[in-house]
């Protein structure tokens, strides 16, 4: 296997790293394992990477309050309970990451991104991917990656069985060569992780353990 790395064509994607999604901010989505020590390891591999010259990105679940995903908005519904709308399954989570509150902030320091794509914008959409909406609408984040001529991402962040997956998996089938950082990720749950890895290693993403495996 090739796991040599051109710097010059390599993005890094950090997904998601809000506080809604940690325990360290007790966040209203707070996923397994996202103490301080987490967040220190995604700040230390991310400031190393681009002291090496990767270009850094990041992804920011960024909804309104009024979001078709927050249980809060079905009549009669419970949180976690897993429903159809418009022939399409929807999960129904706690409220999170609404826009303009602390905990949708990303919790390392924005200034380390050249960009930071928004996704979860529309409340008729869910956004778990980077690349695409529910709906199929674009984030423009594959135009972004493509005009700094890159061909490779690593990616890693939260939730492994979530947002992390559904970034890789549309990166793989937009054309990118993917890493995938295991240790700088964290799942919501245990089997659903499990099986988020075996799929994405499936469909042709490197799992790499730790950061300093690949650079
Ligand atoms: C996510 C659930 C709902 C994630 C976002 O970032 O993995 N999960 N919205
Ligand atoms: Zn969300």
């Amino acid at each position: 296997m090739d796991n040599s790395l051109d710097i010059d064509q390599t993005g890094v994607i950090v997904v998601d790293v809000q506080g809604d999604f940690t325990i360290l901010k007790q966040g209203s989505l707070a996923v397994q394992d996202t103490d301080q020590s987490y967040i220190d390891k995604v700040l230390a591999a991310t400031k190393q990477l681009k002291s090496k010259g990767y270009k850094i990105f990041a992804t920011q679940d960024f909804h309104p309050q009024n979001h078709v995903s927050f249980y809060t908005n079905h009549k009669n519904k419970a949180v976690y309970e897993i429903i159809e709308v418009d022939g399409r399954t929807q999960i129904l989570w706690p409220p999170h990451c609404v826009r303009g509150s602390e905990n949708a902030n990303i919790l390392i320091d924005n200034d380390l991104f050249l960009a930071i794509i928004q996704k979860g914008m529309n409340s008729k959409y869910d956004s778990y991917s980077g690349f695409f909406d529910d709906g199929g609408i674009k984030t423009g984040l594959d135009e972004l990656l493509k005009s700094y001529k890159l061909d490779t991402l690593i990616i890693y962040g939260l939730a492994t069985d979530y947002c992390v997956k559904a970034t890789a998996m549309d990166a793989i089938k937009s054309g990118f060569k993917v890493f995938l950082i295991e240790n700088l990720c964290k799942g919501v749950a245990d089997d659903t992780s499990k099986s988020a890895l075996k799929e994405m290693k499936l469909a042709g993403i490197k799992i790499i353990p730790v950061i300093s495996d690949i650079i």
